[in-house]
């Protein structure tokens, strides 16, 4: 995974530059090896996953030791950080990027867990995905392929460094290819117009911003290709984004279980409101009901997880009989073997910003608070996000605001309603449960 650190690419003083501060291929290496030294042999290590060189290093570091990478959400509070910890059994490792070694440890094998992602089911707590080496390079490789992508790029991006967009694809590519790496803190218009790249990665919500600021959008000319994922790219946002900076951006499609597996190609055709074909090694289907086209996207391949982190039964679960993945998209092929996503088949997995966000997670939340006797969570079409979460709660002598900093303070800031409505009752069927989709003034199906 880290050919660039293995000397492949020569040394630019710039390789990496995270928030303003860079790093040579050369400090990378020598800092994670201190890292590596330390932390070889324990089961897990945590890494608070600021955007920043400490945590690229504390990243490699473990990845050269072969302990797995529990990236931990510099946001999260007691609640998530608490239940990531506990469940993985990984201890948080500080980093001092001065120091320096050689580590001189077996190389892990590629059958050995990398990196375990937590990420939110439709109830509980979020699991830990356990990725292997061996997935993630050979993501890297299809991906590297479909987008030309090489060590003559400059990739930019400012996304968090906790998801597999971020950290995966937009670190540890860079370090597979030897692209240089400028990673914007966070990820504003203003700050990717500055960057001057090539190759520029983005959640549809970055590139709605962009194209909302046509003068930052017009500095994105001389770039080779622009990427969306993470969340469906509305068709006015590409529309204007091509208006703006001449390009038609490529999208892709994937999930922390399985990585990116649907993508378009550069210097292929790409449309509107679709994700492209499979990556080389991805097989896909359609479970849809006699006679329909769209239906349930599953797939196989070598990107795939090697399975939630002490949950055979939910792993099992992910799988159909014959041993397909279950997305739980709902999609759609055309003539071409060009996919479209078209939905989630439940209401309870949100789509926020690019974050995946399960209803059930803060619904729990919000019923820990002492005043809230009811909650149901649906994610609200938004402009700006996608999705926004809106919280339908019955409570009395809290407001709005104080429910909000509730769940932003125990889970994560970003997982947030975004805003709270107060009801008498939540409708419910016959078994109790509550009816989302009459919150969201749909009929129930
Ligand atoms: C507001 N804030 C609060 C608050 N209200 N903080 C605490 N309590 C409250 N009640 C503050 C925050 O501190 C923060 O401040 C600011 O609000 C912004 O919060 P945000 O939620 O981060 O901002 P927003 O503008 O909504 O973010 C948009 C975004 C973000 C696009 C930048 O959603 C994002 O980074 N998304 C990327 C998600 C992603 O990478 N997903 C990939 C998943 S992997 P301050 O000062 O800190 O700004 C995947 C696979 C695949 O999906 O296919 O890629
Ligand atoms: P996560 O596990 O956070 O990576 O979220 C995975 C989910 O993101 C998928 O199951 C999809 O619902 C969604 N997703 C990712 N990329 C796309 C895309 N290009 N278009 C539509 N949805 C996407």
């Amino acid at each position: 995974m880290l050919t660039a650190l293995e000397g492949a690419y020569g040394d630019r003083k710039d390789a990496v530059e995270i928030a303003g501060r860079t790093a040579s291929y050369e400090e990378l290496l020598a800092a994670a090896g201190a890292v590596a030294a330390d932390v070889a042999g324990r089961p897990a290590v945590a890494v608070t996953a600021t955007a920043s060189l400490e945590t690229v290093v504390a990243v490699v570091g473990g990845l050269l030791a072969g302990v797995p990478v529990v990236p931990l959400p510099p946001d999260s509070g007691p609640a998530e950080r608490e239940h990531i910890l506990r469940d993985s059994g990984a201890h948080p490792i500080d980093v001092d990027l001065t120091r320096r070694a050689d580590f001189g440890g077996p190389a892990p094998a590629p059958e050995d867990p990398a990196l375990v992602l937590y990420t939110s089911g439709t109830t509980g707590a979020p699991k830990g995905v356990v990725l292997t080496g061996a997935a993630l390079a050979a993501d890297l490789d299809a991906l590297a392929e479909a987008w030309q992508w090489s060590a003559e790029d400059t990739l930019v991006h400012g996304l968090p460094l906790f998801h597999v967009h971020g950290l995966v694809l937009g670190v540890l590519g860079a370090l597979r290819t030897g692209s240089r790496l400028v990673h914007t803190g966070r990820p504003t218009p203003g700050a990717y117009a500055k960057a001057g790249g090539s190759l520029y990665f983005g959640v549809p919500t970055v590139w709605s911003r962009i194209a909302a600021d046509p003068q930052a959008a017009a500095a994105l000319a001389p770039a080779r290709l622009l990427v969306s994922g993470s969340a469906a790219l509305p068709a006015p946002v590409f529309r204007d984004l091509e208006h703006l900076t001449g390009h038609r951006p490529v999208e892709r499609y994937g999930m922390t279980e399985t990585l990116i597996t649907v993508s378009g190609r550069a210097g292929g055709e790409v449309r509107p409101g679709t994700v492209g074909t499979p990556l080389p090694g991805i097989r896909t289907r359609i479970a849809a009901e006699e006679g329909a086209e769209i239906g349930e996207l599953q797939l196989t391949g070598p990107t795939l997880f090697a399975g939630y982190l002490g949950r055979p039964e939910a792993t099992a679960a992910a799988y159909t009989e014959d041993g397909w993945f279950r997305t739980g998209d709902i999609a759609a092929v055309d003539e071409d073997g060009v996919h479209r996503i078209v939905g989630r088949a439940s209401v309870d997995l949100i789509k926020s910003g690019g974050y995946r966000i399960g209803a059930g997670e803060i619904e729990n939340a919000l019923l820990d608070h002492p005043k809230v006797t009811e909650a149901a969570v649906v994610g609200v079409p938004d402009a700006d996000l996608g999705q926004r979460i809106v919280a339908f709660v019955v409570a009395e002598g809290v407001t709005g605001p104080e429910l909000t900093d509730f769940v932003a303070s125990h889970l994560s800031v970003h997982k947030r309603p975004r805003e709270v409505r107060f009801v008498a009752s939540l409708p419910r069927n016959a078994m109790g449960k509550p009816q989302k989709r009459l919150l969201l003034g749909e009929s129930e199906r």
